[in-house]
């Protein structure tokens, strides 16, 4: 440490070991965090394994919920304890995750620590999160998050800067400087970097023409971080009407809701775009700014699809209108994206669950768009999954096409065929029984091949497996698929991100080419194959659930 000033080294009664390795950050409750020395063990883990620390710059920021700015004040003094030269962090705190992976990128930070528990619910009763970006701007590859992992099961002591020692504190009340001993906290407005990046990848003018003829657009920002991105960009670039973003403070507890954009948690918004007539468009973003659903007047755009139709309209923006180097989408969601990359001539691949698998592809320019079933799309413009930025190119493919949400959707299909697709979420069920339930059909996979289900016969019964193409690592055990011969697939896993129990997904998918029926309701398309997953599975028997908590 250059300054003197005098560090504190707190030894700790027993090693922190409530990390999980192979997750790119800690998500767990808000009173867990408000254990004494939890959050700080974490963070000294991070300092140590993250490479760079001494003399470097870490971007640090959140999504505004319940013990973001303590977070804040205690990373600036163990950063300060470990030689940490800059910190930037913005004005509140605030800080969405698109946003913190392109100032990492734009400061050549050493990485970034990004305080959400991204679409789980606030406040004192809920749930708080630390996560870790490389230098790259995306989440920490698996090495790295590894590498913390095995630090906090050997911590002895954490390094901190005394209170009241070196600063009184970190003021987040406005842009400027400060310096807490060696350390220099440089407060910024986190909004203004990102809204000079999407002025850059689109025709902003054109979507505000748009804006300004008859289509009215709403924008559900959840109390979340989203808001005053979305305020900025909507209401004062685009010209759209004050009052187009709603919710758009964002509140320590998320007004006490579920900053989660799908069809039950953002069901405000739902109603006014599936019930009502009023608005030609309307979007929400989750709790960290890097989800999104998309909506028309009367039409739910399937996160699948979204990718699907960004890909085959990417030339009408201007960041993309050169050709893209290929695409990328996660195991479970569907193969829409697959038909399209196929008739443009694009690679597709296809990763684990998670972002972090996209940044191989995307730092070696092999991938320009990805996405995920999970309401997540990207590009190559940051390292993270970005829910403006889908908002944005979904109004300029409008803008250009001057058509309705339905309208893209519907002629789509007619093009590529239709991918009728859905999430069943089972949350919150006891671990014991989600294990039983997933490792007797993880026993069973051997057995299943050429078995009949639902009216098929299962080609493939596997647990994916994936090779990184870039550095050759390999990923066992993202999900276990069940590939029938027509195509259409059941695929299970278990979540990764949920903090109470166990959360099982069910997701189902079948292909119906653009010559068959294309407007039937996803759920009655794929009853037949939820009615055999939901028998083979066991699923009411084991989960004591009848349906999903959540239907996507
Ligand atoms: C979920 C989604 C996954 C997404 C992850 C993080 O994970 O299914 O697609 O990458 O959340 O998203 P899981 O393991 O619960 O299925 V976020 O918005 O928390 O950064
Ligand atoms: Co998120």
């Amino acid at each position: 440490m250059s300054s003197g000033a005098p560090v504190i080294t707190i030894p700790l009664s027993s090693p922190f070991q409530d990390q999980k390795p192979g997750t790119s950050g800690l998500r767990k409750s808000s009173r867990r965090f408000a254990e004494p020395h939890y959050l700080e063990s974490f963070i000294e883990a991070v300092l140590r394994t993250l490479p760079g620390v001494a003399g470097g710059t870490l971007v640090v920021g959140g999504d505004g919920r319940y013990g973001n700015q303590r977070a804040i004040e205690v990373i600036a003094r163990m950063g300060a304890a470990h030689g940490l030269a800059r910190m930037v962090t913005t004005t509140g705190g605030i800080l969405s995750t698109p946003a913190a992976s392109h100032l990492i990128r734009q400061r050549q930070a050493i990485g970034g620590i990004i305080l959400s528990a991204s679409h789980n619910p606030g406040g004192p009763e809920g749930d708080f999160g630390v996560k870790v970006n490389g230098s790259n701007g995306g989440p920490a590859p698996e090495s790295l998050t590894s590498a913390i992992h095995a630090c906090t099961l050997t911590l002895d002591g954490y390094r901190i800067l005394e209170a009241g020692a070196g600063a009184a504190g970190v003021s987040l009340a406005a842009p400027g400087m400060q310096t807490m001993a060696g350390l220099t906290v440089e407060v910024i407005d986190g909004v203004s970097d990102y809204l000079a990046l999407m002025e850059k990848l689109f025709d902003l003018d054109r979507i505000a023409e748009l804006l300004r003829s008859d289509f009215p657009v709403v924008f559900d920002a959840l109390h979340a971080v989203t808001g005053p991105y979305a305020t900025q960009l909507l209401e004062q670039r685009l010209g759209a009407p004050a009052g187009t973003v709603h919710n758009g403070i964002p509140l320590e507890d998320f007004g006490g809701g579920h900053p989660d954009p799908n069809l039950t948690y953002a069901h405000e918004l739902a109603a006014l775009l599936l019930d009502g007539d009023r608005y030609a468009f309307g979007a929400a973003c989750d709790g960290d700014g890097d989800r999104n659903m998309i909506l028309g007047r009367g039409c739910f755009v399937n996160p699948s699809d979204s990718l699907a139709v960004l890909t085959a309209n990417a030339s009408v923006a201007p960041a993309y209108a050169g050709g893209l180097a290929g695409v990328a989408r996660s195991m479970p969601t569907s193969a829409a994206v697959d038909v399209v990359a196929k008739e443009l001539g694009l690679t597709c691949f296809e990763t684990p669950t998670g972002w972090k698998f996209f940044g191989n592809l995307l730092d070696a320019g092999r991938i320009t768009l990805c996405g995920e079933e999970s309401f997540g799309t990207g590009s190559d413009h940051v390292r993270e999954k970005d829910g403006l930025w889908a908002v944005l190119f979904w109004l300029q493919i409008l803008a250009e096409r001057r058509c309705s949400v339905g309208e893209v959707m519907a002629g789509h299909w007619a093009r590529f065929g239709r991918h009728y697709y859905s999430r069943h979420d089972y949350e919150a069920i006891p671990s014991e029984a989600a294990h039983g339930l997933y490792d007797r059909m993880q026993g069973m996979l051997a057995t299943l091949s050429g078995e009949a289900f639902a009216g098929r016969r299962i080609a493939t019964a596997d647990d994916f497996r994936y090779a990184d193409p870039v550095d050759g690592s390999v990923s066992e055990h993202q999900g276990l698929r069940l590939l029938l011969d027509d195509g259409s697939r059941v695929v299970l896993r278990l979540s990764g991100t949920g903090t109470q129990g166990a959360t099982l997904r069910v997701y189902l998918e079948r292909y119906e080419p653009a010559s068959g029926q294309l407007g039937l309701d996803p759920q009655a398309a794929l009853g037949d194959l939820i009615a055999a997953i939901n028998a083979l599975a066991e699923i009411p028997a084991r989960t004591g659930m009848d349906r999903p908590t959540v239907i996507t």
